[in-house]
């Protein structure tokens, strides 16, 4: 299954590339490109539902998670196999559906919000909206069902003497993820229930001429959207916790239990800050001293990850390979990142920074290069584990450092951007923007070139089937690992094979 998801996510992956490619072509100049301010608002729209929902969810939760789980568990499989499947299923039609609710009539322009009225059906007349509606249903119901198995698995497969506190903190991480999943997509599909029965059965949840509030749509929404952020960054957490801890000499994860408590605080606190995404909306200041106060208590716990996993790398004797590369990446970017966020939850700052380049910025610092430099982590850290193979080392650095540029090239200029107040979700704008703008999509084709090395990579690695070979002194129950499922008497091996990686690239991976 984990397999499956990952084939899925790097598809979906090179979708919402060529998506953001379109973007930044329009982008490239003042004045139209695509022609239509509707397309391009539908073309935003598809990129982020396609990359949060359909690449980094299956990719960090799907993928590494079914993968890693049982691994690190001791368990043979998934809890429920079956449903596992089901989960894995309802993907595809949901990316379907969403992709035809981009193609039949005008689309979807409303971004990855779906905020009435402009949702509404007088804005948005004729089926696109439900089609994405329908969309977000079944890829909610995919994820709700794929965290009740992923949390029974925690709980009921591991084996007995694998104490909680001793768990991976991978494991701790894709717990806490689904515990989020689990409690906040209900709302989300209350929220675009309602919007769907406003849209077509006349009800009016949202509508004022009703009775009804659209401020209740957006409080809905980011009681969901918000700890959504989270579920997208806490898998790659985790993934990088163990990859900082098992590329280097290190025994153990600076701080492990500091560790746990630190995502349990930021999963909890990630349910009380939502407001932070509607200071404009006229809330009093109370509200909003409270909002940005509670989201800047998020710095803390999210500072003792990042001094752990810096004090983890302290004093170690680094051997720059790809895994660690892109984790020391993703420690840079994703702080670089998180400061922005504090810099936006300012509430006062919030009113003029809102819906400019500078939330886009934002954002992309903690996604593209937080959960996709985590992902990429993982990939070049367990590739061997998942495919018996090794990809090419120095390709893969060259990899990293293009795509450092590229995205770096692409997103730092949009802070810029944003001081100077230029709006997002529009298709053109002044000459005085330009010089920045051209720069930003000049990175994005670098971004492109790497993708492409990559995916070249990718193809070579299997076509050259350079094997992954296990060290002369590794454990037997290693090689048992990997062909039969593992009985819960291997425990002691599976303890400690457990937070090492599970086959040793081939010495030429090391160059
Ligand atoms: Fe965010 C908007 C605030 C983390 C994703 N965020 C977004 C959107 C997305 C997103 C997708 O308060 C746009 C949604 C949309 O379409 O409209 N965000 C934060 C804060 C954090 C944060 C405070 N965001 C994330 C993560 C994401 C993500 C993780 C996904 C992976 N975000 C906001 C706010 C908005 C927002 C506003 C709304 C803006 C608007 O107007 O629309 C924190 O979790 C970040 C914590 C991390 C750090 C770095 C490491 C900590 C260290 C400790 C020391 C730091 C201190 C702070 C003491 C802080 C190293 C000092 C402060 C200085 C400035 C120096
Ligand atoms: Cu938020």
């Amino acid at each position: 299954m984990g397999t499956l998801y990952f084939i899925f996510a790097t598809w979906s992956a090179m979708v919402g590339l060529a998506l953001s490619l379109l973007i930044r072509i329009e982008l490239t100049q003042p004045g139209p490109f695509l022609g239509s301010d509707q397309l391009y608002n539908v073309i935003v729209t598809a990129h982020a539902f396609i990359m949060i929902f359909f690449f980094v969810m299956p990719m960090a939760i799907g993928g590494f998670g079914n993968w890693l789980l049982p691994l690190m568990l001791g368990a043979p499989d998934m809890s429920f196999p079956r449903l596992n499947n089901l989960s894995f299923w309802l993907l595809p039609p949901a990316l379907f559906l969403l992709l035809l609710s981009s193609l039949v009539e005008a689309g979807v322009g409303t971004g990855w919000t779906v905020y009435p009225p402009l949702s509404g059906n007088l804005a948005h007349a004729g089926p696109s909206v439900d089609l994405g509606i329908f969309s977000l249903h079944l890829a909610g119901i995919s994820s709700i069902l794929g965290a009740i198995n992923f949390i029974s698995t925690i709980y009921n497969m591991r084996v007995k003497a694998l104490q909680s506190a001793r768990m991976p903190l991978f494991v701790w991480a894709t717990l806490i993820t689904v515990i989020l999943l689990l409690l906040s997509l209900p709302v989300l599909a209350a929220a675009i229930t309602m919007l769907l029965t406003d849209r077509n059965f006349n009800t009016s949840f949202f509508d004022p001429s009703g009775g009804g509030d659209p401020v209740l749509y957006q409080h809905l929404f980011w009681f969901f959207g918000h700890p959504e952020v989270y579920i997208l960054i806490l898998p790659a957490f985790g993934i990088v916790s163990h990859v900082v801890t098992n590329t280097t000499t290190k025994k153990e994860t600076f701080g492990t239990v500091g560790m746990i408590y630190a995502m349990l605080a930021i999963g909890i606190l990630g349910f009380i800050v939502w407001a932070h995404h509607m200071f404009v909306v006229g809330m009093d200041v109370d509200t909003r001293a409270y909002f940005t106060a509670a989201t800047m208590v998020i710095a803390i716990p999210t500072g003792v990850k990042v001094f752990s996993w810096l004090a983890t790398l302290h004093g170690a004797k680094l051997v720059y390979k790809p895994p660690i590369l892109w984790s020391l990446g993703f420690i840079f970017l994703f702080t670089v990142g998180g400061l922005t966020g504090i810099v936006l939850s300012n509430s006062s700052l919030d009113m003029a920074l809102h819906d400019t380049y500078y939330v886009v910025a934002h954002f992309h610092y903690v996604l593209s290069m937080g959960a996709v430099f985590g992902l990429f982590t993982g990939v070049t850290f367990w590739f061997p584990t998942f495919t018996g193979l090794t990809m090419h080392p120095v390709w893969l650095k060259t990899h990293f450092y293009l795509m450092f540029i590229g995205v770096n090239t692409t997103f730092f200029p949009q802070h810029f951007l944003g001081l100077s107040g230029m709006p997002r979700r529009y298709s053109d704008y002044p000459d005085t923007y330009m010089s920045w703008n051209v720069i930003s999509s000049f990175g994005s084709l670098i971004s492109l070139t790497a993708t492409l090395l990559f995916i070249f990579i990718l193809w070579e690695s299997f076509l050259a089937q350079r094997p992954a070979i296990a060290p002369p002194n590794s454990n037997p129950a290693l090689e048992l690992r990997m062909r039969q499922p593992i009985s819960f008497h291997t425990f002691p091996e599976t303890l400690a094979v457990m937070n090492k990686p599970q086959l040793t690239p081939h010495p030429s991976y090391y160059f």
